[in-house]
C-alpha cells in the first residue's frame, strides 16, 4: 500500500484528498507556500514542506519543487488535485520518471486529451458524437477556410487545439470575421499554451454543460457515475452544480453512459476523468475531456454513494474498483453551490480575515471548505472558499435544503457570493431546471 502521499495542491481539496488518505490509513505530506503555512490541511498534516513564495508559479506550479517534498519526506505518490499541475502531461511523467505514482491517467493519457482536436479524433472512434467543423487543424489556406465555414454554416467557433475551459476560443458570424477570427484565435493560443493550432466548429447558441464521471482501474474495469449539469455559470466560471442532469431522457443518458465507458476502454483510460457535452435539442456532442478529479465530484459522491477520491487512490496503488456498473445507483439529487471571497456586484476576488465562520449542518448538508474563524484568505489564488453541497430525495428538496443551508452559514470579515447563490435558489427557472449556460450571465445582466 501508499503508505505516504504528497498532496500537491491548497484550500479546500487539499483537504479532501487529506481526509480520504486518512479513512485509507495513508499518511499525508502537505506542501505549500509561504502564504499558505496557516492551511488548515497544513495544520493537520502528518508533515508539511514549504515549497516556495506565494506566487504559484514559484510554488504550485513549481515541479521540481514539489517532486523533492517526495524525496525528503519519503512519500510514495503524490495526488495532484484539480487546477495547477493537475492536467500537466510533463509534471504526470516526471513524477512517474523519478520513481513516485502520480494519482491520475498515464501522462500520455493527459497529453492526447491536452489536445482538444486529438481527443475529439479518439472519442469518434467508438461513435461519440461531436460538434460539426474541421477534423483537422486549420492551415494559412483562406480559400478552403471559407469553404470549410460556409459548408458548415455561420457562426463558426474558432478554437485552440491546446485550450479548453474557455481559453482560446472567437466566434465568427459571418465571412467578414472568419480571418480575424482566426488570427486572433492563433496568436492568443501562441501566447497562452506555446501552440497556435486552431480548428472550426459550428456554434451551438443554447446548449446546457453535461458532463459524465467515469472512474477505471488499472484492470481494464470501467465505471460510470452518471452526469452533472454545470450550465449555471458565468465568465466560464462554474457557480452551481447539480447531478444528475435535469430533464434527460433515460435512455439518452443510458446511451451516453455506455459511450463513455466504451472510450474509456478503447483508450486505455486509469484513474478518474470526466467527459465533457454541450447539450442541445436532445443531443449530445462532446468538447473535451478532463483528466482529474474536478471541483463538482461531491454531487456525483452524494448521489452514488461512492468515494471518488478514495477510488483515485485504490486505483493508483494498483487496486480493483470496489464497484461495478450495475451497483452503481443513483439515489435522489444533490446541487452544489461555489461560495468565493468576491464583491457581489463586480465578482473581483475579495480577500481578506474571516473574523466569524459558522457551517450550516443538518441532513443532506455537506460543508467542504478549508476556512476557519481568524483564516486570512491569501489574494494569490483562486477566491473560492467553500463548497455547500446539498442532498435529498428530489431535486425541489435539494434546493429548498440548500436555500436553509445558504441561509444558516455565516462568513463575516470578507465578501462573499452568498446572497447571489440564494438568489439562484429562489430563481424560478433555475426551480424548472434545464436552463443553458447563458442564463445566468444574461439574469445578473438584468
Ligand atoms: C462551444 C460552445 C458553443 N459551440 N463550442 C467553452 C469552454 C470550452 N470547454 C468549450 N466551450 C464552449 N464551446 C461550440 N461549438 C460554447 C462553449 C461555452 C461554454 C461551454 C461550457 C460551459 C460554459 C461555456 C460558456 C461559454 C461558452
Amino acid at each position: 500500500m501508499l503508505d505516504k502521499i504528497v498532496i500537491a495542491n491548497r484550500g479546500e481539496i487539499a483537504l479532501r484528498i487529506q481526509r480520504a488518505c486518512r479513512e485509507l490509513g495513508i499518511k499525508t505530506v502537505a506542501v505549500h507556500s509561504t502564504a499558505d503555512s496557516k492551511l488548515k490541511h497544513v495544520l493537520l498534516a502528518d508533515e508539511s514542506v514549504c515549497i516556495g513564495p506565494p506566487e504559484s508559479t514559484k510554488s504550485y506550479l513549481n515541479i521540481p519543487s514539489i517532486i523533492s517534498a517526495a524525496e525528503v519526506t519519503d512519500a510514495m505518490a503524490i495526488h495532484p488535485g484539480y487546477g495547477f499541475l493537475a492536467e500537466n502531461g510533463d509534471f504526470a511523467e516526471q513524477v512517474e520518471e523519478s520513481g513516485y505514482v502520480f494519482i491520475g491517467p498515464k501522462a500520455e493519457t493527459i497529453k492526447i486529451m491536452g489536445n482538444k482536436l486529438n481527443a475529439k479524433e479518439a472519442v469518434k472512434e467508438v461513435g461519440i458524437k461531436c460538434i460539426p467543423g474541421s477534423d483537422d487543424a486549420l492551415t494559412d489556406d483562406m480559400d478552403y477556410n471559407y469553404k470549410l465555414a460556409d459548408e458548415i454554416g455561420y457562426p463558426v467557433l474558432i478554437k485552440a487545439a491546446a485550450g479548453g475551459g474557455g481559453k482560446g476560443m472567437k466566434v465568427a458570424h459571418t465571412k467578414a470575421n472568419l480571418q480575424h477570427a482566426i488570427d486572433i484565435t492563433k496568436a492568443e493560443s501562441k501566447a497562452a499554451f506555446g501552440d497556435d493550432t486552431i480548428f472550426l466548429e459550428k456554434l451551438l447558441e443554447h446548449p446546457r454543460h453535461i458532463e459524465f464521471q467515469v472512474i477505471a482501474d488499472n484492470f481494464g474495469n470501467v465505471v460510470c457515475l452518471g452526469d452533472r449539469d454545470c450550465s449555471m455559470q458565468r465568465g466560464h466560471q462554474k457557480v452551481v452544480e447539480e447531478a444528475p442532469a435535469p430533464g434527460i431522457p433515460q435512455e439518452k443518458r443510458e446511451e451516453m453512459i455506455d459511450k463513455c465507458i466504451s472510450f474509456c476502454q478503447h483508450i486505455g483510460y486509469q484513474n478518474a476523468g470526466t467527459l465533457e457535452f454541450l447539450y442541445q435539442d436532445g443531443e449530445f456532442y462532446f468538447i473535451e475531456m478532463n483528466t482529474r478529479l474536478q471541483v463538482e465530484h461531491p454531487v456525483t459522491e452524494l448521489i452514488t454513494g461512492i468515494d471518488i477520491v478514495k477510488e483515485q487512490i485504490k486505483i493508483a496503488n494498483n487496486l480493483p474498483l470496489s464497484v461495478k456498473q450495475e451497483d452503481v445507483l443513483i439515489k435522489g439529487h444533490a446541487i452544489e453551490c461555489r461560495i468565493n471571497a468576491e464583491d457581489s456586484k463586480t465578482f473581483i476576488p475579495s480577500p481578506g480575515k474571516v473574523t466569524l465562520w459558522h457551517t450550516p449542518g443538518g441532513p443532506g448538508v455537506r460543508v467542504d471548505s478549508h476556512i476557519y474563524t481568524g483564516y486570512e484568505v491569501p489574494p494569490y489564488y483562486d477566491s473560492m472558499i467553500a463548497k455547500v453541497i446539498t442532498h435529498a430525495n428530489t431535486r425541489q428538496s435539494a434546493i429548498t435544503r440548500m436555500g436553509i443551508a445558504l441561509s444558516e452559514m455565516v462568513i463575516e470579515g470578507i465578501k462573499t457570493n452568498k446572497d447571489l447563490q440564494i438568489q439562484i435558489m429562489e430563481d424560478s427557472a433555475f426551480k424548472r431546471g434545464g436552463m443553458d449556460i447563458h442564463y445566468l450571465e444574461k439574469k445578473l445582466k438584468l
